[in-house]
């Protein structure tokens, strides 16, 4: 693993780390200006930085390894660099795109996300780097200009059309709460969640599935609820309830129609979950929204699999009070919510479906909702 000594023959100035995030309730409802509940894990991304002065921007990951890429700050451009390294050269671009006093700079990630879990590594890379930035060059940014810069990076300079809902909990998130986040008005509130208090725990059962045509498919579920705001006359889905629907179905195609209940449905269901959370009630009571959710990502907005759906079948199976899929879909992790004596029951039972159905071996791990983005030692 290159250490940043080595790769750039100087120590850094300092480092900033950023988590990756579960997310509780409220999927692809982030980009229809709807609400969502993630929270911050304990896996995330540390990007050590150090002042440059000749106007060159050097990044290096740990995982990746290799030479540093090297690109002057006037050839910054979308399409330029790819793979992970375009996440972090993407925030430097974006921090000069608004005029920020950007300067040449040295850049080392390293992370222990696991790759592809969809538990937003990519996110965690951005705000690592943007709130390092931040700090190396006295920016003085506040937390949700650093969200917006991360997600424009992801946006305009990656290529991916996604919400700001990994950014925010990155950003944003503290321990022992989940983010809940009105993604209209941008304004958050900080949720406490304790689940090992209820003798519970949240499991991450990451499928291992190879992402399939995730990056197409989520740019065509953003383009149909686009078609159906148009046809409805709406500015966003987040502007119907459920007395709508009929008209959604009379006025759409059905299977559009279908896209439009699911967030219709789950912006009420992050709703419903943050009720529950405010009265206090017990968590378990949590379980069957969860486990709506998954249905309505499966059916209405079909962006599920069969790895997915198998870990939240046997999760259930194994005695889950809920469980849904997380994320944009099509691969990655869902999550459970579990008897802390049970974990690895939980685990027998997902990795023996799993087997049968001869899909790979899911990784199987608890995650307790941990701090936002914040200053670590170099
Ligand atoms: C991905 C995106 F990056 C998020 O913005 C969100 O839309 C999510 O899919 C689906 O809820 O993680």
């Amino acid at each position: 693993m290159t250490g940043f000594a080595e790769a750039f023959g100087r120590t850094p100035d300092l480092a900033w780390h950023a988590p990756g995030r579960i997310n509780l309730i409220g999927e692809h409802t982030d980009y229809n200006d709807g609400f969502v509940l993630p929270a911050a894990i304990p896996y995330g991304v540390t990007a050590q930085v150090a002042a440059r002065t000749d106007g060159l921007v050097r990044i290096v990951s740990a995982q990746l390894g290799g030479e540093p890429a090297e690109i002057p700050l006037d050839a910054l451009a979308p399409g330029v660099v790819g793979g992970g390294i375009a996440y972090v050269a993407g925030v430097v671009w974006e921090m000069r795109r608004r005029g920020l006093p950007v300067a040449g700079v040295d850049i080392r990630i390293d992370g222990d996300v696991p790759p592809g879990a969809g538990l937003s590594s990519s996110a965690a890379m951005e705000c690592a780097t943007a709130t390092a930035l931040d700090d190396l060059w006295s920016l003085g940014l506040d937390p949700l200009t650093l969200v917006e810069i991360a997600r424009a990076a992801e946006n305009d300079f990656v290529g991916m059309p996604c919400g700001a809902m990994d950014q925010a909990a990155s950003v944003l998130s503290t321990a022992g709460h989940a983010l809940f986040l009105d993604t209209r008005a941008m304004a958050t509130r900080q949720v406490p969640i304790d689940p090992a208090a209820a003798g519970l725990e949240l499991l991450v059962i990451d499928t291992r599935a190879p992402h399939r045509l995730v990056d197409g498919e989520y740019a065509r579920r953003r383009r149909s609820c686009a078609e159906a705001c148009t046809a409805l006359g709406v500015a966003a889905l987040r502007d119907l309830d459920a007395g709508d629907l009929p008209r959604a179905f009379a006025v759409l195609d059905p299977v559009t129609a279908r896209r439009v209940r699911h967030v219709v449905t789950e912006n009420t269901r992050v709703l419903d979950t943050i009720a529950l959370l405010d009265a206090g009630a017990d968590l378990r009571t949590l379980g069957p929204l969860l486990t709506a959710s998954h249905h309505s990502l499966r059916d209405d907005y079909e962006v599920s699999c069969a790895e997915l759906d198998t870990a939240v079948e046997a999760a259930l199976a194994a005695g889950a009070y809920g469980a849904r899929m997380m994320g944009g879909g099509f691969g990655g992790s869902a999550v459970a919510l579990v008897d802390a004596g049970k974990r690895e029951w939980v685990t027998h039972i997902v990795q023996s479906a799993a087997e049968r159905r001869r899909l790979a071996a899911p990784e199987v791990f608890p995650v307790a909702p941990a701090a936002g983005a914040r200053r670590v030692a170099v």
